[in-house]
């Protein structure tokens, strides 16, 4: 999720920088594991309220980021891409200025939305370079959490597998088009893998959630974009964070018989207005 109208204050822009350089200490929760082209390595980013535990230095080639939610909000894992010697710092001043992410800002995926006490995970291609791990998800104050501290760099050091482009198999690949969510079947009951790929143009993420019975995706596009107030009219299951055009993520699911939604939040690059008003959100049954 990226409610990018409420990008937070550029006080607390400031603070998540300081707090970020006195983390240094913090314990880490990530670990790295072996990689091969058809198997990725895999890190853990343990989200609270409001930080990231998670590793500082990670090998090139395909990733499995699982996002565990030790919080009492919803909380993702956006993996971004810094290039041109940019820095999170400069980062930070780009998201002050609002509109479209500069050209250096490279979205790759991430773990998107999972409610407090449970786990998500995506696999992402990450090539050398500097990057960060960002939660765009607000607080019912309307304050994005990366401005209240979930905002951490991290490098990507080339591993041996540096070129590993291939992503896991997948039993579904969804395209993301403006402003549509295209699955190639439709998603079924039991363990599934899927493939997120961006078409473009403009960038995308996929939220899965399981709504509440009774309610459709739009409920939970208004719970999400007045305050979150009260119980909310679905569970949010991850996904995959933020694409570029051309970029895919992969993700797991394991579904219940139910109804779903797909959401995406993104601010459009000519109104500012999120994705979901331009009609990407999509309501579907499973089982
Ligand atoms: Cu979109």
């Amino acid at each position: 999720m990226y409610l990018g109208t409420r990008m937070g204050a550029v006080v607390a822009i400031t603070v998540l920088l300081a707090s970020c350089k006195s983390d240094r200490h913090a314990v880490e929760g990530g670990s790295v594991a072996g990689s091969s082209n058809s198997d990725p390595a895999a890190i853990t980013v343990t989200a609270t309220d409001f930080t990231y535990q998670a590793p500082d230095s990670i090998a090139s080639g395909n990733t499995t980021v699982r996002l565990v939610n030790r919080g009492k909000e919803l909380h993702q894992v956006q993996l971004i891409k810094l290039e041109g010697g940019k820095t999170l710092e400069d980062l930070a001043q780009a998201l002050k200025s609002g509109g479209p992410p500069p050209s250096w800002v490279k979205f790759v995926g991430g773990p998107n939305a999972v409610a407090p006490g449970q786990e998500a995970q995506a696999t992402s291609v990450l090539a050398p370079g500097q990057y960060a791990y960002m939660c765009f998800i607000p607080s019912p104050d309307g304050v994005m959490h990366a401005a209240k501290g979930m905002a951490r760099p991290f490098t990507v050091s080339a591993g041996s597998t540096a070129s590993a482009a291939q992503q896991p198999s997948a039993d579904i690949t969804i395209k993301l088009v403006d402003y549509d969510f295209q699955p190639s079947q439709p998603l079924k009951p039991g363990k599934q893998t899927i493939l997120v790929e961006n078409a473009g143009p403009q960038p995308h993420e996929l939220v899965l959630l399981r709504l509440a019975p009774g309610k459709k995706v739009e409920d939970f596009a208004t719970w999400s974009e007045t305050g979150m107030k009260g119980p909310p009219p679905a569970q949010p299951l991850g996904g995959v964070t933020l694409l570029d055009k051309g970029a895919r993520g992969t993700f797991r699911a394991d579904l219940t018989p139910g109804e779903y939604g797909f959401i995406c939040y993104f601010p459009d690059h000519k109104d500012g207005k999120p994705h979901l008003a331009h009609g990407m959100m999509k309501t579907f049954k499973v089982g």
